[in-house]
């Protein structure tokens, strides 16, 4: 009795300890020692969407895309990334047949230990957002819904031959996401697997290659003027902690008005394939509007998709927060 009596308080005192800074308790707030790491330049990423816009619109299979698919490809190896190229047919909502090409640079190859970042680089063929009828197809620049994530990912490369880090990378740049059933098409019936073609078609070999990494970061429409960056549902679903590592590091450095500690929506994109296929939990970096036209922004699916619409603060505060991420690895 005297020894029960003697250890309750002990006990009571190591329960509310743990309670408040036990590892099972480690609150999303806990701040992150920030690892010295690079600056990256907004201005930098503004000329690389610059120069893929510059090919036009780089529709799946056009000559603007096999032109940018190349001035990639080259930019990535120059960058000190390692380039594989995997090419598919896909077919979209009316049957038509296309070739696509994903696009993979990688740094420090050997590495096991493995980082995903990914976006798509094809352009929607047609502007069937645009407020005006008379622009339903025609096809977008693209300087947010493409060209954004992989200028961030081009900057993103261009600072690790400057200052290399030992993690391996692995940067994506998917085809094929952006030929989606146009809204203005008479049968709509069945069309969500219209969407995300590349990111399927490289998630099927990556599961058959055996292909690991630790999580995965998407990046679509990542400068866009007014954006901000609600956390995605899917990205909630799978892969929680990604989210709050990320989200916690944008308020550290000073972007938490980019990136709010709220919900958006369940989007289809590229990251549910990474997911469900491939099997790596991966988050999407998408803009979510509360008011306007779109959730996505007044630009979305329309010719005003072009890069005086891109607002270099947005593309810093996505950088430097994923920048910021890798060299804490
Ligand atoms: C849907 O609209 C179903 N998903 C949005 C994916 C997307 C399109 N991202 C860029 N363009
Ligand atoms: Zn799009």
């Amino acid at each position: 009795m005297k020894r029960i009596i003697f250890w309750l308080p002990a006990l009571l005192l190591f329960a509310s300890c743990s309670g408040q800074s036990g590892k099972g308790n480690r609150s999303i707030a806990d701040t992150i020692a920030l690892s010295p790491c690079p600056h990256f330049s907004a201005d930098s990423a503004m000329l690389y969407i610059n120069e893929q816009c510059g090919f036009g619109s780089r529709v799946t299979g056009s000559e603007a895309a096999r032109r940018c698919g190349d001035f990639l490809v080259e930019r990535f190896k120059a960058f000190g990334a390692e380039v594989e190229e995997q090419t598919a047919t896909v077919t979209t909502w009316d049957g038509t047949q296309l070739p696509a090409r994903n696009i993979i640079a990688r740094i420090n190859p050997a590495n096991p230990d493995r980082i995903l970042l990914c976006a798509h680089w094809d352009c929607r063929p047609w502007a069937d957002n645009d407020p005006d009828e008379a622009n339903h197809h025609t096809p977008i620049l693209a300087a947010n819904d493409a060209a954004s994530g992989v200028a961030v990912m081009l900057e993103i490369c261009r600072l690790l031959q400057q200052k290399p880090s030992q993690t391996g990378i692995d940067l994506i740049c998917f085809d094929a996401e952006d030929l989606g059933t146009p809204q203005w098409a008479e049968d709509r019936l069945g069309s969500s697997d219209t969407w995300c073609l590349g990111s399927r078609f490289w998630a099927k070999s990556a599961k058959a290659d055996g292909y690991k990494a630790r999580y995965g970061i998407l990046l679509d429409m990542v400068g866009g003027r007014g954006a901000t960056f609600s956390r995605e549902g899917i990205s909630m679903q799978m892969a929680q902690p990604i989210v709050s590592r990320v989200w916690q590091l944008a308020g550290q450095l000073g972007f938490r008005q980019f990136f709010p500690l709220n919900d958006g929506g369940y989007i289809t994109d590229d990251h549910v394939n990474v997911n469900e296929i491939a099997g790596i939990p991966c988050i999407d970096i998408i803009p979510y509007y509360r008011e306007g036209p779109s959730s996505f922004g007044p630009t979305w699916h329309t010719i005003k998709d072009t890069p005086e619409n891109i607002d270099p603060n947005v593309l810093e505060a996505v950088g430097q927060t994923i920048t910021q991420l890798i060299y804490n690895e």
